[in-house]
Order: C-alpha cells, then structure tokens, then sequence
C-alpha cells in the first residue's frame, strides 16, 4: 500500500539555486510566458511563482525540436543546462539552453488580453474583466505579492508583540460602524447584515486576549462609485487592553508600519524593484489635531463647506503639508469630533466635543481610523442612548462594559487603501484582485 509522507518528490530546481548548477542540466516547471523566434534559434520566457526564467531553444543544444503546440500559457516541464547570461547592468543572470520541453498543458484558446508584454495594456475594466488572466502578468501579479508581504509584516509585528490572531463572525445581528452602508441579508427568515468591521468582536476579545488582531474581509454597501471606495476590502484590525492613552495604540501602527516596510524592502526586492516602488522611511510621524488641520484647510483652500470632516482635497492638502514641514509621507490627525465616530469611540475628558480618535493619513489619503473605546458600562449605555441606538439591542456586545473591561483602543487599516498608495495608483481596484463595488461582483 502506498504511504504519504508528508514529503513532496520534487525534481525541479528553483531559479534561486542555478548559481549551484551553472553547467549542470536542471528540470523546472512553469508557463510559457513568451516566445520570440528569431531565425535559428528561439527564446522562450518560463513563468515560475515569482521569475521569468529565460530559456533557449537551439538546435545546437539537443534533438528536441519545437512543435506547434509550444505556445504561450501551455505549461510545461523543461529541462535544460544552466549558462550565465550576459546583462546590461552586469548583475548575474542564468538562463537554460533548452535539451527538452514536455508540455502538461495546452491552452484552449488565446487570451482575450496580451499578457507577455511588460504591461497589461488596456482599459482598467477590461483588465478586471479577465482577471484570471491578467493577473499572470508579471507586475500585476506583483502588486498582490507585495500585498501578501504587507498583511504578512503586519501579521510578524503583531504576534512580536504579543497579539492574538482572530477571525470573528461576518454575518452579524446588527452593523458595527452605524450608518446606512450595511449589507442586509435573508438568514432563514430573519433580517441580518455583513459584517462592516469586526470591531465589536475584537472589543468583546480584550479582556480575554488583552491584545488582538484579524485580517479579514469586511463588507461596506457604498452606494457610490468613486476611486477609493470598494464594498468589500481587507481590513487589518488590532485592539489592545491596559492602555495608557491612546497614542499607545498609534505607537503600534507606527512600529507595524516601520516593520512591513523593512520586510518589503528585505523579502521582497523583485516586486518593489520590478514595481519601482518608492518605500517610505519611517522614524516618526507627525500629529495634528483635527481642529487645528482644519484650519490650516480654511486658510490655504477655498470652497469649504463641511466643518465637522475633510473633503478628499483637503486632505490631499494636509498630505503635501506633511510632506514639507516634516517630510513625511504619513501624517496622524487626532480629536475628531464626537458627532462624526460611531458610538463606541471615547469622548476626550477634557472636551466632550471631541474624541480621543484619530485618522492615519498617507500621501494625502485616510488609511486607518482608530482610537480608544469606552470601557464603562453606564456610559456607553449613555451614549448609545444619546445616538438614539437601542442598547437592548446590543446586549452581547455591552458585556463587554458590564462584566468588567479595561481601557482599551484599536484600530482598522484597509489593506487594498495602504497598497495603492504605496503603489501611487490612482484607483484602488488596482490594488485589490477581485474588486466588489456597485458595478461589479465578477469574475
Ligand atoms: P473605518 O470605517 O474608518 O473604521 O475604516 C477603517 C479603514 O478601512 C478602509 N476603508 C475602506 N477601504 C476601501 N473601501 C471602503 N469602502 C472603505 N471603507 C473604509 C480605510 C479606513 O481608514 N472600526 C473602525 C476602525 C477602528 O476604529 O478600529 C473602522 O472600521 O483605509
């Protein structure tokens, strides 16, 4: 009887070990990602998890001889011995000169889109409408990779310093950010809704974790299509108990931050150099009250209407700002006004008109909202009360208050948000891979 291991038998090699094998005949997997024929011999472009390994194909080599089923996105077993090949900038490279291609696959029909060319070359809805495809070429396919890299460091950060992961439940009985974007649903007769946030579990989880965070996606019904806004996204959340003020929590942003952008620049060096991603240095970030950013606002642009929040170019404005006074790519803007955070949010002692929240904003744009959170029964009772919520219908959440709960404060950061802007694109469908908004739910 045939046993399984656990041991995988793989006779491959991975371009990370040619250097070892430089005039040995090695075996890899992948697509044929590109072909070009010249007169007597050909190159043919192998696409692994991660390279374009480039391959020769000459009659020189062997007795293999091309068929006419060797064509882009077949997959295919070859092997071949490895050469070091030359580079313009004189960095070594390695390449297989071709004894033999077995195919595994054979591809039904040709992409409805070119994908071997450095670039996805068309419109933005006709990429995601063959997703499945366009994902395959290379720096699409490294955006999402440097976005593993980010959940990934954010993930390391927090489990070094103690975090629990979690995962809590998306189909919820009531929304937990307030508002009217809340998905309902049909659960065998009863109405309930998509999770917005995890944000009344992750709460409900300090006193029994302390320290928590979840990656996860959360569901927003936006019923407006703008650049920024997807109805389902990633949201990376942390919550932590016993803490001191609620710079403790933007404290531990700052250090996830700090952490995900070494490991960027450490692990992943082929997608942020294929990407020419500029990584922000981090050694602090600078704060500014709300009140006070406002201000500025007023006074450098016109045409403000809205008091109690910032319009997306006012905070295009306090990005460039930070920019120049501190030359920093982020800035935290902290004491929002209590009438525009949801019920859970801390009010500041010192002035009940504004709360001890805050808003990261990187180049220009909101990437995270937190704060602390009331921790006493009888006053957040009070304060649902005073939003005109029905704390009976909050019941498993207020146990939280009534059996005891220390200071405690979190955040959320929207994976797809923090991508694009590192990335410097201009719409965040870009960087998420298979966008949810108000005109679309496929592929
Ligand atoms: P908030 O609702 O501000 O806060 O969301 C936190 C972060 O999530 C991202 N985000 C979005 N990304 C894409 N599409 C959307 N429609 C969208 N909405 C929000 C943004 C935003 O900064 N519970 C609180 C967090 C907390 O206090 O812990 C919350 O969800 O990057």
């Amino acid at each position: 009887m045939e046993e399984i291991t656990g041991v995988l038998q793989d006779s491959t090699t991975p371009y990370s070990e040619f250097k070892k094998h430089v005039g040995e005949v090695v075996t890899i997997k992948g697509a044929i990602h590109n072909i070009r024929l010249m007169s007597d011999f050909a190159f043919i472009l192998i696409r692994t998890a991660r390279e374009l390994i480039q391959c020769v194909y000459s009659t020189e080599f062997s007795d293999y001889r091309l068929t006419e089923d060797v064509v882009e996105q077949a997959s295919a077993k070859v092997s071949g011995k490895v050469v070091t090949s030359e580079t313009r900038d004189g960095s070594e490279r390695y390449e297989l000169q071709i004894h033999n291609i077995e195919l595994l696959s054979v591809p039904a029909a040709i992409p409805p889109v070119v994908i071997s060319k450095k670039q996805i070359n068309c419109e933005l809805s006709v990429n995601l409408d063959n997703r499945p495809v366009t994902l395959r070429n290379p720096k699409e396919r490294a955006v999402f990779k440097l976005q593993e890299g980010i959940q990934r460091g954010f993930r390391e950060y927090l489990q070094s310093q103690g975090f629990t992961e979690i995962h809590s439940p998306k189909i919820n009985f009531a929304g937990a950010e307030g508002g009217t974007n809340v998905f309902k649903l049909d659960y065998f007769g009863k109405t309930v809704y998509l999770a917005q946030s995890p944000q009344l579990y992750k709460q409900a989880l300090v006193p029994v974790y302390e320290r928590v965070f979840e990656i996860a996606p959360v569901f927003r019904a936006e019923h407006h299509d703008t650049s920024r806004h997807l109805n389902e996204y990633i949201s990376m959340d942390f919550e932590m108990g016993f803490i001191e003020s609620f710079t403790d929590i933007m404290n531990m942003e700052t250090g996830a931050l700090k952490y995900i952008f070494e490991l960027l620049k450490n692990e992943y060096a082929p997608e942020v150099e294929l990407l020419k991603v500029e990584i922000p240095q981090i050694t602090s970030i600078p704060c500014i009250r709300f009140k006070d950013a406002k201000e500025l606002c007023v006074k450098k642009l016109k045409n403000i209407t809205d008091m109690k929040d910032f319009e997306p170019d006012e905070e295009a404005f306090l990005g460039k700002w930070a920019k120049q006074q501190f030359n920093s790519d982020f800035l935290f803007v902290t004491h929002y006004l209590s009438k525009k955070r949801p019920f859970y949010t801390m009010d500041d002692p010192e002035d009940p008109e504004v709360t001890l929240s805050f808003d990261l904003l990187f180049r220009g744009i909101e990437i995270t909202s937190g704060g602390q959170r009331i921790h006493d029964y009888n006053m957040q009772v009070e304060k649902m009360k005073r939003l005109g919520m029905n704390p009976e219908e909050f019941e498993t959440y207020l146990m939280l208050h009534k059996y005891g709960a220390p200071p405690h404060g979190g955040l959320g950061l929207g994976l797809e948000r923090l991508t694009m802007h590192l990335l410097g694109f201009k719409n965040v469908r870009y960087a998420t891979m298979f966008p949810r908004d108000i005109n679309r739910v496929s592929p």
